[in-house]
C-alpha cells in the first residue's frame, strides 16, 4: 500500500513536471508570437504614417512645432502632381491619435459626408515609451509628456514616434516603440 502511494506520488511529479514544462513552452511560443505581431503592428503603423507625411509638403504640417513642442494629430494634403511648378493637392487628409481607444485614425476628406475613416492602429499607449505625465522628459528625447504618437519638427524634417503596448493572457506587458525621421517632399 505504501509502495502504491509513493509510485502514485512520484508519477503525480512527473506528470506535474511535465504539465508545467509544456505550459512553459506554450507561454514562451505565445509570448514570442504577441511580442512579433506587435512589432509587425508598429512597423507598418510607422510605415503609413512615414508615406503620408512623405507625400506632403513641409508647409502643409504648420502645426508640428519643434521639439519641445509636439501634436499628436496632422492635417496634410498629399501632392499629387506637380504643374508647371505648382503643386496639385489631393483632398485633405488627417492621421490622429485617439487615446480613448488606443487608436490611430486616418481621415480622408475629414469635413465631407463622403469622408472615409480607417484605424491604422490599436493598442497605441497614452504615452510614449518611457514618459509618464509629470511635466518632465523622462525618456530624454527633448519633449515632455509626449503621446504613443508624437510628431515633432527637426528643422526640414518631421519626426514621427510611436508606442504600441499590449498585455498578453498571463498580464505580461509587451511594448514597441518606433522613431522615424522623415523628409517631406518638394
Ligand atoms: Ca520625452
Ligand atoms: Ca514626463
Amino acid at each position: 500500500m505504501v509502495e502504491v502511494v509513493i509510485s502514485l506520488t512520484i508519477l503525480g511529479i512527473i506528470l506535474g513536471n511535465i504539465v508545467m514544462l509544456q505550459s512553459a513552452s506554450a507561454n514562451a511560443y505565445e509570448s514570442g508570437v504577441f511580442g512579433s505581431t506587435l512589432e509587425d503592428s508598429a512597423e507598418s503603423t510607422m510605415d503609413r504614417i512615414a508615406l503620408a507625411v512623405m507625400s506632403t509638403r513641409i508647409d502643409s504640417l504648420d502645426e508640428v512645432l519643434a521639439a519641445p513642442g509636439f501634436c499628436s494629430e496632422i492635417d496634410y494634403e498629399v501632392v499629387l502632381d506637380v504643374i508647371d511648378g505648382e503643386p496639385v493637392f489631393g483632398a485633405p487628409e488627417k492621421i490622429e491619435f485617439l487615446m480613448s481607444t488606443g487608436q490611430v485614425m486616418w481621415t480622408r476628406d475629414p469635413e465631407s459626408p463622403e469622408g472615409v475613416e480607417i484605424s491604422w492602429s490599436r493598442y497605441v499607449s497614452e504615452m510614449l515609451e518611457g514618459e509618464v505625465p509629470n511635466g518632465v522628459d523622462d525618456n530624454g528625447n527633448g519633449i515632455a509628456d509626449e503621446q504613443g504618437l508624437a510628431f515633432n519638427r527637426d528643422v526640414n524634417q518631421i519626426m514621427i514616434r510611436l508606442t504600441l503596448t499590449r498585455e498578453d493572457s498571463n498580464h505580461v506587458q509587451y511594448t514597441k516603440t518606433k522613431t522615424r525621421r522623415v523628409t517631406c517632399r518638394n
